[in-house]
């Protein structure tokens, strides 16, 4: 398997959760705006939707999406118990998580990533962003994780799109218990060996 990636973004999350799993990939720096990996690969030509992450599969085929890509890391180790197993209503709770992170975190910060997007708008977003941080943090209480005890795909995916907070000045420290679960889960191994191949840290 091949990862798609570029450092600090969403891809991140299948990054983190590949090396927390094990599982043996290969990965390819994707450069922004060039959209080409560090050999001249186009992304289009990987992903015609032109994001990363892309995870490109033994047989040659390729899966985009990262709240897809998560659930098939995990399930290619089920013993990492990333994920929770098909069939039950815990996978239906673990699936209503990703769609909130998916949805309402990661796709909660898009304005803030254009030039175009007018101050008034951000600021607007900020708030928003803030009453779903409120929502985490009470949810995510001592945790120390999303699903309680156990480390998952959506700690992953949470610490990706919350590391962009130092980027759009939205101050973390407003909200103690998610700055307390961010600091636990980069102290992880597997997190700091993906800051560390990311070049991060
Ligand atoms: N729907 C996609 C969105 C992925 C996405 O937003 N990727 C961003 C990086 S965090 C990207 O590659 N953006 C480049 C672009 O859309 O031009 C997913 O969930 O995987």
């Amino acid at each position: 398997m091949k990862l798609y990636y570029a450092p600090a973004a969403c891809s991140q999350a299948p990054h983190i959760v590949a090396r927390e799993a094990r599982l043996p990939i290969d990965v390819a720096k994707v450069e922004f705006p060039s959209k080409r990996t560090t050999d001249g690969e186009d992304l289009y030509a990987v992903n015609p939707k032109g994001a990363v992450p892309a995870l490109r599969l033994d047989d040659g085929s390729v899966l985009t999406e990262n709240a897809v890509i998560l659930q098939y890391l995990a399930d290619q180790a089920p013993g990492s118990e990333l994920a929770l197993p098909a069939g039950g209503i815990a996978r239906y709770r673990l699936l209503e998580w990703l769609n909130f992170i998916a949805t309402e975190l990661h796709k909660g910060f898009g304005p803030l990533w254009s030039p175009e997007t007018p101050d008034a708008f951000k600021e607007a977003t900020r708030e928003a962003l803030g009453k779903k941080f409120d929502y985490l943090q009470e949810r995510i209480g001592e945790g120390p994780y999303i699903l309680g005890e156990r480390f998952s795909i959506l700690d992953a995916y949470a610490f990706a799109v919350l590391g962009w907070t130092r980027i759009h000045a939205i101050d973390i420290a407003r909200w103690p218990g998610l700055a307390a679960y961010l600091e636990r889960v980069a102290a992880r191994p597997a997190v700091q060996e993906t800051l560390r191949a990311e070049g991060l840290i």
